[in-house]
Parts: C-alpha cells; sequence; structure tokens
C-alpha cells in the first residue's frame, strides 16, 4: 500500500469512528454536534405535543362551567405537568438544541467543546420526561400543586412528587452540562477575527443564557432536594408546624424561576435579532447596546424574584424595592424592541415565513412585556396574582414569545438543517393560523383574569362562560394548526419544494450560510478563512449600510 492510499484508508476509518455508526447507534452515542441538536429537537417537539395534550384536556374542562371530564384532582394535575413539560422539556431543550446545531457553524468551530458530556446532557432528558408521566400513574397520581412546587402541598402530595423531584434534578444536570458545553464553545472555539462583539447575536443570548442557567439550575435543585428532606428525612425547612417556613421555599423558587423566564426569552431575543437583519437586507440596528441589554437584563433578573410574592406579606419597603427593580428591566427590553424596529426601518422587507414568526414575536412579545409591566405594580398585582391575567401574560411571553421565535428559527434554519425548501404557502398559513387563534385563547384570559377568574381551578362561576368557551375554541384550532407545522416540517426533510442553496436568503450574512446545505455531518474542521468570517462581518457591521 502506498503512502498515501495508507492515509486515505486511516481517514476512512477515523471518518467511520465518528460518523459511521448506523440506526440507533448513530443517535445513542451521539457525540456530534448536529446529531445532538437534532435529538433535541425532536425531543422537544414530542414534549410540545405532550404539554399540548395536556392544555387542550385543561381547555377542554374549562370550556363551559361544571366538571365535565375530570375531577379536580387531575385537573390540577394535568395543569402542573403541563407547566413542567412546557418549561424545562419543550422550551429549554429547542433552544439547547438550536445552540448546539447552530453555535458551532455559526462561530467556525468543528464542533461543541465537550462532545461526550453533549451526549449525556441529552440522554438524561428522555428518563427524565418519562418520570414526569409515570408520576400520573402512581398512588397519588403526579403532583398537583402547580409547576412552581409550593409547600405545603408539595410536602404533602404522594409519590408522584418524588419522582417529580428526580425529574427535576435530572433536567437540571442536563442543564448544567450543556450550559458549560455553551460557554466553553463560545469562549474558546471561535474562528480567528470572531470576537466577543462581532460574535452573531444568537451566540451572545446562547452564551448568557447558558451563564444563567449554571447560576440559577443548582438553586432550583437545592429546594426540590429540601423539599425532598422535608418529606423523607425529618427536616423542617418548609413545614412550619416543625418551625420551618413554607415562604422561604418561594424565596428560592423564585430566585430560581425569574431568570428561568429570561432563559426562555433571551435565546428567543437571539433568534429575532438573527433573523429581522436577514429580511430587512440591513445589519441589525444598535448590535453593542443589544449586547448590552442583554447583559442587563440578566443581572437585574437576579433582583426581581419577590415580584412573584407580592401577596404573601412582604414589608412595603421590600414590595416598593422589587417593584422598581422589575420595572428597571422595562429599559434594557425597551432598547431591544427599539432596535428591533429600528432594524426593519426602511428596510427592503420580505415577509417570508422566519420573518412573518419574528415579527410576530416583537408584536406580542411587547404585549406580554405590558403586561408584565402592570404586574410589577405591587398593589395591582395583589388584586391580579393567581387570576388569569397571570396565564395570559406569561402565554404572551412564552407562546408567542419564546415559541413563535422557536418556529421562526425553525424555517430559517430547516434548509441548512436537511438540505431542502419548505412549502413557503404552508408556512405562512402555519403562522397566520396560529398568530390569530393565539391570540383568540389568549387575549380573553386579560379579561377573565380582570374580572376575578382564579387560574388553576377546574370550574368556574356563570359569568366567566363566554371568554372562556371563546379561549378553549381558540386553544384546539391553534393546536389543530401545529399540524401544520410538523407536517411541512416532515415533507420538507423528505424533499419539500426542492434543494436548497447553501444560502437560501440572500440578506443573511453569518458563517453558517458559507457550508453545504444541508449542512455536512462535519463542518469547519479547519477554522473558516479570516477573510470569509471577515467579510460576514462586514455585511453585518454598521459602517457599511446601505451602500
Ligand atoms: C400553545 C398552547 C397552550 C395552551 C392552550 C396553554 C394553556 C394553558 C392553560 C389552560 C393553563 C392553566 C392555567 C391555570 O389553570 O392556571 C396553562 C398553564 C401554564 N402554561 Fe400553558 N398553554 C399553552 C402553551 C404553553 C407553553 C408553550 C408554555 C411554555 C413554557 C406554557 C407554560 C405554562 C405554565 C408555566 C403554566 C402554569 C402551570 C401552573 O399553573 O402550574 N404553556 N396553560
Ligand atoms: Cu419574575
Amino acid at each position: 500500500m502506498t503512502a498515501s492510499t495508507e492515509t486515505l484508508h486511516l481517514q476512512h476509518a477515523d471518518h467511520q469512528a465518528h460518523a459511521g455508526a448506523e440506526g440507533w447507534r448513530r443517535w445513542l452515542c451521539a457525540t456530534n454536534h448536529k446529531d445532538i441538536g437534532t435529538l433535541y429537537l425532536w425531543f422537544s417537539f414530542t414534549m410540545f405535543v405532550l404539554g399540548g395534550v395536556m392544555a387542550l384536556g385543561i381547555r377542554a374542562e374549562l370550556f363551559k362551567p361544571g366538571l365535565q371530564f375530570w375531577q379536580p384532582e387531575l385537573f390540577n394535575q394535568l395543569t402542573t405537568l403541563h407547566g413542567i413539560i412546557m418549561v424545562f422539556g419543550a422550551i429549554m431543550p429547542a433552544f439547547t438544541g438550536l445552540a448546539n446545531w447552530m453555535l458551532p457553524l455559526m462561530l467556525g468551530a468543528p464542533d461543541m467543546a465537550f462532545a461526550r458530556m453533549n451526549n449525556w446532557s441529552f440522554w438524561l432528558l428522555p428518563p427524565a420526561a418519562a418520570l414526569l408521566v409515570i408520576s400520573l400513574f402512581v398512588p397519588g397520581g403526579a403532583p398537583a400543586g402547580g409547576w412552581t412546587l409550593y409547600p405545603p402541598l408539595s410536602i404533602q402530595a404522594g409519590m408522584g412528587m418524588d419522582l417529580a423531584i428526580f425529574a427535576i434534578h435530572l433536567l437540571g444536570l442536563s442543564s448544567i452540562m450543556g450550559s458549560i458545553n455553551i460557554v466553553t464553545t463560545v469562549l474558546n472555539m471561535r474562528a480567528p477575527g470572531m470576537t466577543l462583539l462581532k460574535m452573531p447575536m444568537f451566540a451572545w443570548t446562547s452564551l448568557v443564557t447558558a451563564y444563567l442557567l449554571i447560576a440559577v439550575a443548582p438553586v432550583l435543585a437545592g429546594a426540590v432536594t429540601m423539599l425532598l428532606t422535608d418529606r423523607h428525612f425529618g427536616t423542617n425547612f418548609f413545614k412550619a408546624a416543625g418551625g420551618g417556613d413554607p415562604v422561604l421555599f418561594q424565596h428560592i423558587f423564585w430566585f430560581f424561576g425569574h431568570p428561568e423566564v429570561y432563559i426562555m426569552a433571551l435565546p428567543a431575543f437571539g433568534i429575532v435579532s438573527q433573523i429581522l437583519p436577514t429580511f430587512s437586507r440591513k445589519p441589525l440596528f444598535g448590535y453593542v447596546s443589544m449586547v448590552y441589554a442583554v447583559c442587563s437584563i440578566a443581572i437585574l433578573s437576579f433582583m426581581v424574584w419577590a415580584h412573584h410574592m407580592f401577596a404573601v406579606g412582604l414589608p412595603a419597603t421590600a414590595q416598593l424595592f422589587f417593584m422598581f427593580m422589575t420595572m428597571l428591566i422595562a429599559v434594557p427590553t425597551g432598547v431591544k424592541v427599539f432596535n428591533w424596529i429600528a432594524t426593519m426601518w426602511e428596510g427592503e422587507m420580505s415577509f417570508e415565513t422566519p420573518m412573518l414568526f419574528a415579527i410576530g414575536f416583537v408584536c406580542l412579545f411587547t404585549v406580554g412585556g405590558f403586561s408584565g409591566l402592570v404586574l410589577s405594580i405591587a398593589p395591582i398585582d395583589i388584586q391580579m396574582t393567581d387570576t388569569y391575567y397571570v396565564v395570559a401574560h406569561f402565554h404572551y411571553v412564552l407562546v408567542a414569545g419564546a415559541l413563535f421565535s422557536l418556529f421562526g428559527a425553525t424555517y430559517y434554519w430547516l434548509p441548512k438543517w436537511s438540505g431542502y425548501m419548505y412549502n413557503e404557502r404552508l408556512g405562512k398559513l402555519h403562522f397566520w393560523w396560529s398568530m390569530i387563534w393565539f391570540n383568540v385563547t389568549f387575549f380573553p384570559m386579560h379579561f377573565l383574569g380582570l374580572a376575578g377568574m382564579p387560574r388553576r381551578i377546574p370550574d368556574y362561576p356563570l359569568q366567566f362562560t363566554d371568554f372562556n368557551s371563546v379561549a378553549s375554541i381558540g386553544a384546539f384550532c391553534f393546536g389543530l394548526g401545529q399540524l401544520l407545522f410538523l407536517y411541512n416540517v416532515i415533507s420538507t426533510i423528505r424533499g419539500g419544494v426542492g434543494k436548497a442553496p447553501a444560502k437560501p436568503w440572500e440578506g443573511a450574512h453569518t458563517l453558517e450560510w458559507e457550508v453545504a446545505s444541508p449542512a455536512p455531518h462535519h463542518t469547519w474542521e479547519s477554522p473558516p478563512d479570516e477573510a470569509l468570517v471577515k467579510k460576514g462581518l462586514r455585511a453585518q457591521s454598521l459602517e457599511h449600510d446601505h451602500e
């Protein structure tokens, strides 16, 4: 054998070792960031369907007053599981999946920093999801005290609670490992020329989100571990009868919980900051101020937790502090919304599906932001706490915010992932369908809340009937529309409406569009040429606008 064929042969064997695993092994033993990204995304979609079916179970019960389908116990379990599954199973893994798929491509890195740990981060998720589902079938059923797991209910609950606690431990471990990977990749593996302040916004938001997670996932783990020892090992952290304090749990939970809402929002900001410039054919307006805004939001998010607790009887000074700190977050958030609008301003906009979802995001996330400001006013919140106004508020930021950004991201990058173009008409139909029915579902909930309808109840007084029926009809239509999305994605993977070029969006300038579509299994094994990096960066930066 000549030297060169031997090298070839070796390279081939090497290649086999990396990419050769076929069938289930390819996925179980996956270490490739693209495979792991794909796993995350499909897992997330599965959880979205599961949590969605539970939401429809809730909405079916609430279509009219009286008990139709579920006993109150099961209703509360559905509500709780819906919340936990959507937050930890659908939204968070989707963002980690996107970060896995896109960060190495966007930053010019060959893979994520810790490929094997990456495998673990993903494979902890399915057992956690299984535990949550199994909890429905154990004596006492699933946790039913709400996704916030407040004691005393969470201490009194049956063994389903223990399964959920274990699930949360696993989910937390997964998040921490995923975050360590993201931080290390972003900080150490960028291509030459890609300085921190030249990174695409999605890299910035992923980085900051990962730091947030590393900071608060252990706090949640601590809180649920204290619950566990209160339940089984004789401690009294939260048990009033033993001298403990249930309100302490709320403080710890929300010290995690508020940063958590930004963990679900910041990556969405990043995605939208990629999509809007592309389809406005202009650089992102105010890039540096965007970075500062993301960082300030992240820092402030640690100082507002007790706005979830205005009704538990905080001292007036504490209420004032948390009220003003919360309002302060509106400043960097306002900067971001301003920049997004300024990015579109006088741009040569076109309205492909990703752009529609991004614009939908900007409009509806702002609505959710405003209802959040209303709730931040302590005397108002004391009236509104635990009403449907709160449910309306957080679904505006989570569904029209986080979820819409994920739909946008999927349409935006699907050509890169699959190598095929999706059906634009179906995509647009999916957008308008979702946009309309989302609002039909959730807008009336503001009125229900203002009128005093409490959340987490299976039955309600007659006066709330009309808006509830409207919301339920909206929810079923919204749910149905998601089949369009699934159909469009699957048919795209199977060939779609034709092959996608490397760069299907002429206005896009980031590095992922420099590799072929579908992105080959291995990309940027040697870092991209510095000139190539600079070319994209120049197009992203303001000085070269409007030539
Ligand atoms: C897309 C269709 C969705 C519908 C129709 C829907 C509907 C509902 C309903 C009816 C409730 C119960 C409100 C209550 O009784 O307190 C609820 C609670 C909740 N939802 Fe959704 N939801 C949807 C999507 C999502 C998504 C994507 C998230 C993402 C994180 C989410 C997060 C939550 C949370 C955290 C709760 C609170 C659970 C609790 O009270 O413990 N939902 N949702
Ligand atoms: Cu909060």
